[in-house]
């Protein structure tokens, strides 16, 4: 019997199993470490594999990250020549706009201000600055990009978008490229980061770059809010620029080291919103289905959707 072998670490995995053996029919499911019989592995199912696990499946033929990001499973130096494939699923889609809605509004709504007032028992209206007059600026315009950069300007926002490759998107602004980056950034008040994690990407939000946002916004400094990967953000930069009102405010909800040590500064800073990498949680009760979907058209002949392009690393 065809077998999928699931290998999760840093979620819980039950959950997972018990939704894959609901839904793959006629399929040995297999939960890592109990991988048994590697030959009769066909697909592995993975969030933070252990290096090597793959290399030693010999009869392989897909690999599916359960998560959007793939940073985690390209990191394994000894990956096998079979597709990977990314979750894109409405659910994911749908958490992310969510939270990037949220957290764009909880900085021009001024929120900080009105808890430490709320803890003060003071009435106090700081009356903010209109979304129209608020630019946000989107890096990373893929799936999550472009969904949270449509909400945003369904709320009012004058929102543009940063990717590698040009894009033409109704309503928003597109800018394309490291040549374009230093205008996309000029035009910012609010940096929203979906970027992956790559070599190109890795360690993209430093001080240069915050000391590139506009400076001239209605807000009186550029918010970063990163919701990508903890690895794009140097993170004594954010300190600095936070300290030195280089930024006036971020929300960070991936860190460099995940759980964030209880020692970070973030923590308590008064400035910072800090989520546990949860913006957008996979959630294998919606999830589960289309990897099965995925395999299924695979058995069929059909191409996969959303397979990693390794060259890019994303
Ligand atoms: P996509 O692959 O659909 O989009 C990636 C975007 O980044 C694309 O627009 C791509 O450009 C752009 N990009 C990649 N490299 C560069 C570069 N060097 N310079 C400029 N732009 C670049 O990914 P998703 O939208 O599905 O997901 C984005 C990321 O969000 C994931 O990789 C993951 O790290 C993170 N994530 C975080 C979650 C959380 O809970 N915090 C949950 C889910 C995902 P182009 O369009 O030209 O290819
Ligand atoms: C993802 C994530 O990549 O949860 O899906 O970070």
């Amino acid at each position: 019997m065809p077998a999928i072998l699931l290998a999760i670490s840093g979620w819980e995995p039950e959950a997972w199993r018990e939704r894959f053996v609901a839904l793959a029919k006629g399929r040995e499911v297999r939960l890592w470490p109990a991988t048994g019989d590697a030959a009769a592995i066909d697909y592995a199912c993975v969030w933070k594999q252990p290096a090597g696990l793959l290399a030693s499946l010999p009869n392989l033929k897909a690999i599916f990250s359960l998560g959007a990001g793939v940073d985690h499973l390209l990191s394994d130096a000894a990956l096998p020549d079979v597709p990977i494939a990314r979750i894109v699923d409405a659910d994911l889609t749908t958490r992310m706009t969510g939270y990037v809605a949220l957290h764009v509004l909880l900085h021009q709504r001024k929120m900080k201000l009105y808890e430490a007032d709320r803890r003060e028992r003071a009435w106090r209206d700081h009356f903010e600055a209109p979304p129209d007059q608020l630019r946000v600026g989107v890096m990373g315009m893929g799936v999550l990009g472009q969904a949270a950069a449509q909400a945003l300007r369904q709320l009012g926002f004058q929102v543009a978008g940063f990717s590698r490759s040009p894009k033409e998107i109704p309503g928003i602004e597109t800018f394309a490229g490291e040549a374009a980056m230093g205008a996309f950034l000029g035009r910012s008040d609010i940096l929203v980061c979906l970027l992956p994690l790559t070599a190109a990407t890795r360690g993209i939000l430093r001080y240069d770059l915050f000391r590139s946002l506009a400076q001239d916004g209605a807000l009186g400094g550029p918010v970063l809010i990163n919701a990508g990967r903890g690895g794009l953000q140097v993170e004594a930069d954010i300190l600095r620029a936070l300290d030195d009102g280089t930024l006036i405010g971020a929300s960070l909800d991936v860190f460099l080291q995940e759980p964030l040590p209880q020692a970070s500064p973030f923590w308590d800073h008064p400035k910072v919103f800090v989520t546990p990498h949860n913006a957008a949680s996979s959630d294998p009760k919606a999830l589960v289905k289309n990897v099965i979907n995925q395999i299924e058209r695979f058995e069929q002949g059909l191409a996969l959707e959303h397979v990693v392009d390794r060259r890019f690393g994303y």
